[in-house]
């Protein structure tokens, strides 16, 4: 992995997902989520936003985040995993948490921090790592077409593509 800039969407196309994640490290699971968004062709931005560390940053971030325009929130973290709830406490958006693979329990105690969230506040809890990082773009894109008849289209063909690229028979 390189130390350059993760790829954000061009400056001049309007945002429509925040892309957060509470450390550098979390990138290598949340890069799954931000190349569905590519593969889409849905506006996005990434940051590191963590809730322990850069605890102004992350208030400042989500409640501002629907005034700039955006429509969904990806938030990622590992271990006592706060981001993606205390992201939903500062903003009404969509929120969706992916629990990063943690190397002590494994991301079960990612999961837990994100997924049993009290009632009244909540995030839309995906798998642990790659898998829930990956569905965490689609089902932002989701989210997007329902008002967006072309990203609805997109999705569509995206979904026809994975169907078609099945095999019939397992290679022996
Ligand atoms: C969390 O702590 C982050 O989301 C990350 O998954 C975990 C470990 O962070 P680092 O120590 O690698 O920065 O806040």
């Amino acid at each position: 992995m390189t130390n350059s800039p993760a790829p954000s969407s061009p400056r001049n196309s309007a945002v429509r997902v925040g892309l957060i994640m509470g450390s550098q490290s979390d990138w290598e699971t949340m890069r799954h989520a931000a190349a569905v968004l590519e593969a889409l062709d849905i506006a996005h931005e990434i940051r590191i936003v963590s809730a322990h560390r850069t605890p102004d940053r992350l208030a400042d971030y989500a409640r501002t985040a629907r005034a700039r325009g955006l429509s969904v929130i990806i938030a990622g973290a590992g271990g006592a995993a706060h981001l993606p709830g205390m992201c939903a406490a500062w903003t009404s958006l969509p929120v969706l948490g992916v629990p990063v693979e943690s190397q002590a329990l494994k991301g079960m105690d990612s999961l837990l921090s994100i997924v049993q969230m009290p009632g009244g506040v909540p995030v839309g809890t995906l798998a642990i790592g790659k898998a829930g990082a990956k569905n965490a773009g689609l089902l932002a894109a989701s989210i997007l077409s329902l008002g967006d008849g072309a990203l609805a289209t997109r999705l569509e063909d995206w979904r026809a593509e994975q169907t078609d690229s099945v095999a019939q028979e397992p290679v022996t």
